[in-house]
């Protein structure tokens, strides 16, 4: 691909006559407009993948913008269908020495039938997460007489506006999702009194919602699931200033009045409770607060998280125009370093929107998801994509909203117990490829995807993580240690050694979803011992040693661990110079495979590096290469794995050019990231990649700008993390390091590398440190 696209003039005029003749805005209006931080577009959403997010951790809207009718597409993480279900296959403890057996005999497609009959579990109850419903406002202006339509999210503020020119008259809608009041705010202004005249209702797919109407309030309610599922209550109230308001029909008619404020609060009972009263009760105390203050409270909130990070990476024009048009000019070849600022900040701004304490983890969709169906339920899938959703969230300075996700691997113990006795029995916890709001971690559907028992090890990673930027001891003591502990106890029982090797072995298992040719032709997927397998549990039990000793206990466990490190089957390189994803050098049906599960050890794991296994980052590149020659990188979360790879490569070219791909195949009109079709990973993931470009701290040491690419001559990042808790505000110029602040938060020794210059200081809690080019 070529990656040094210069600007092209005709893009530019190409652009405007575009959008000239698509919109009804002007250039005029576009330039007063432009703003770094803000998603903006002449035209109302066409689609769901158009529509724009808000949300507050739990409570969300896509919002399309329609001038005559406006559609808020509403979520609330809770909103799932299913319940508490226990389908472990009682006959799996028997099958597995057989299958383990066969599979060490090499005779894979009998293995892999004999797993599908006698160890997959019969999930007879499905779930699935679904939307909350539609508000809907009708507006009914005369068609064909508007003009000045924009519709924006800035992203700063997290305040949604759609604003326009009907008759003769300027009208402004305002839209946010506000934690601290737990609601969804519209606000409709006109610039006229009088004028603003509307219908406005409450909708669910499927007709099986129930409404009820007074004191110019909707209740919404259902049993979602047919019974099976959460019981959930939309409650929206309407406050008019002027005009007059009644009950037509399903709706609220408002009538001629000066402004409109609309409420929209909603809970279920997935915590227990009664979902009418819970949404009632928050209704209630915000219909009394004033909305500049609810408002200003919510922007408060909001930024104290997402102004931890400023981002700079040069100029471009491209901020002059609306952000559909910017994606397509990059699809064209034009270069936005503004648009990949725009795309990191929003990564950030959907954390933050769908992860806050207290409640669910971002799901496959973060909590943005239309109709009873989403694709893949929109659930959590342990195998790379909720993991991925996190990997933003220590670097990029929002700790505090990494806690969703290790709570809620904390609620899977109880159920991850059970399977690990009940399946296999052994001690210890242990979850397969995917989840859900119940909890459940027994392994259903097809071996491929499902004979996956790393899961949990892998999210047990989190754990230490938000450990080495926190240095929290009596979180570690108390929270995650134990948790690692009793992973670490199942890996230890689970490994098999190999008759042939002596080794230690995974199995039965695959690596995430991927497939092999055996020597007779079949296709087949699971192995004793895939490599990514290993990679997880060598994860796993060296940071639970690491926190043994962190915590000075457990010296004979930790101690145990180590024996089986040494024992464990290790990273091997195969004939062709790739790491080996398998035991044996298979055919590969799809070379190109999205999962490249056998560079765990890369990224995000801590195994492979430059100065202890040269050889393997070496294998690791080819690796790589060879999946991306193959057609790799083509769902969004793969290409933004890739980005993260080359960032550990400490190639920036190849990283850069990877987020250009992303940019250019993988995102929506809306900057979600596509699968196809939409899932947040790759938003996340690309974030994360964008921050290891420019910092890294997994080796012991803070790397500046290890994958900083020519395309980024000059700019800055400020605010992100460290390991061993250091904020660091890096400035360059040139493709030069300029300087660096770093902030010690915690009072560590730092080691601090520029290239090959490195630098080890003491430094005191709370004080900033400048250091220029030669890290003095
Ligand atoms: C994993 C991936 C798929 C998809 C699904 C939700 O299993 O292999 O591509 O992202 O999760």
């Amino acid at each position: 691909m070529n990656t040094t696209y210069s600007f092209r003039p005709f893009l530019l005029i190409s652009l405007i006559l575009f959008f000239l003749i698509k919109s009804s805005s002007s250039i005029a209006q576009s330039q007063k407009n432009a703003d770094d931080l803000k998603l903006w577009y002449a035209r109302a959403a066409a689609n769901w993948n158009e529509a724009l997010p808000v949300g507050n951790g739990r409570l969300g809207a896509m919002i399309f913008g329609g001038v005559n009718a406006e559609r808020l597409q509403l979520n609330e993480e809770t909103v799932w269908t299913g319940k508490d279900v226990d389908f472990v296959n009682p006959g799996a403890k028997a099958a597995l020495p057989e299958v383990r057996k066969l599979l060490f005999a090499g005779k894979y497609a009998e293995a892999q039938r004999l797993a599908k009959e006698k160890m997959m579990g019969d999930k007879k109850v499905g779930s699935t997460y679904q939307t909350l419903g539609d508000l809907l406002l009708d507006f009914q202006h005369s068609r064909g007489d508007v003009s000045n339509y924009r519709r924006e999210l800035d992203i700063d503020s997290a305040v949604a506006r759609v604003t326009y020119i009907a008759g003769n008259t300027s009208y402004t809608r305002e839209i946010f999702s506000s934690a601290p009041d737990q609601a969804i705010l519209v606000r409709l202004s006109a610039n006229k009194p009088s004028s603003i005249t509307f219908n406005v209702k409450l909708r669910r797919p499927g007709n099986k919602a129930t409404f009820s109407a007074a004191n110019n309030e909707i209740i919404m309610s259902e049993h979602v699931g047919d019974g099976v599922g959460v019981k959930m209550v939309a409650m929206l109230k309407v406050i008019n200033e002027g005009g007059t308001i009644a009950f037509a029909g399903d709706s609220l008619r408002i009538e001629k009045a000066d402004n409109v404020l609309l409420l929209l609060t909603a809970a279920t009972d997935y915590r227990g409770g009664d979902p009418l009263k819970l949404a009632g009760d928050q209704l209630a105390e915000l219909a009394s607060k004033n909305y500049a203050e609810v408002k200003k409270n919510h922007i408060a909130d909001y930024q104290q998280y997402f102004r931890r990070v400023d981002l700079n990476l040069g100029a471009s024009d491209g901020s002059y125009f609306p952000t559909d048009a910017r994606i397509l000019a990059m699809q064209n070849g034009y270069e936005d370093p503004k648009l990949i600022k725009l795309y990191y900040q929003f990564g950030r701004y959907l954390l933050i929107s769908s992860s806050r304490q207290g409640g669910l983890p971002a799901n496959l969709q973060g909590i943005w998801a239309e109709g009873l169906y989403p694709p893949w339920g929109a659930d959590y899938h342990i195998n790379i994509n909720i993991q991925m959703n996190y990997w933003p969230s220590e670097i990029t300075n929002l700790s505090e909203l990494h806690m969703p996700f290790l709570q809620f691997l904390k609620d899977l113990l109880p159920d991850a117990r059970k399977t690990a006795r009940d399946m296999y029995g052994i001690k210890g916890s242990v979850a397969h490829f995917a989840t859900d709001p119940w909890h459940f971690t027994e392994p259903y559907g097809e071996p491929q995807w499902a004979m996956w028992p790393t899961a949990f090890a892998w999210g047990c990673q989190h754990f230490w993580e938000h450990y080495l930027f926190t240095h929290d001891k009596q979180y570690l003591e108390e929270f995650a240690y134990p948790i690692m502990k009793e992973a670490a106890e199942f890996c230890a029982a689970w490994l098999v050694e190999n008759p042939a090797t002596k080794q230690l072995v995974s199995g039965p298992s695959i690596s995430p979803e991927n497939r092999f040719i055996t020597k007779n032709g079949d296709t087949a997927t699971m192995v004793m011992g895939p490599t990514m397998d290993h990679m997880i549990i060598r994860d796993l039990l060296s940071n639970t040693i690491e926190a043994a000793q962190a915590l000075k206990k457990d010296v004979a466990f930790a101690k145990k661990l180590q024996g089986i490190l040494q024992r464990l089957a290790p990273t091997k390189i195969g004939s062709d110079g790739r790491i080996m994803e398998w035991v044996e050098e298979f055919r590969e049906p799809e070379p190109g495979h999205r999962h490249i599960s056998h560079l765990f050890g890369l990224y995000p794991g801590r195994q492979i590096n430059k100065q202890q296994t040269p050889e393997l980052l070496q294998a690791a590149r080819k690796t790589i290469d060879y999946r991306l020659a193959n057609g790799g990188g083509h769902t969004g979360w793969s290409r933004a794995w890739i980005i993260n790879y080359f960032a550990r490569l400490q190639d920036g070219e190849a990283a850069y050019e990877n987020l250009l791909a992303l940019l250019r195949k993988s995102t929506l009109n809306n900057l979600f990231d596509n699968h196809p079709p939409f899932q947040i990973d790759g938003n996340f993931g690309a974030t994360a990649g964008i921050t290891e470009m420019l910092l890294q701290s997994q080796a012991g040491e803070i790397q500046l700008l290890p994958a900083l690419p020519k395309a980024w001559k000059k700019g800055y990042i400020h605010g992100i993390v460290a390991r061993g808790g250091f904020e660091i505000n890096l400035d360059w110029e040139n493709g030069k390091l300029k300087q660096v602040e770093i902030l010690s938060k915690l009072g560590n020794p730092a080691t601090v590398r520029y290239g090959d210059k490195i630098v080890t200081m003491k430094t005191e809690k709370g004080n900033r440190y400048l250091l220029n080019a030669d890290l003095q």
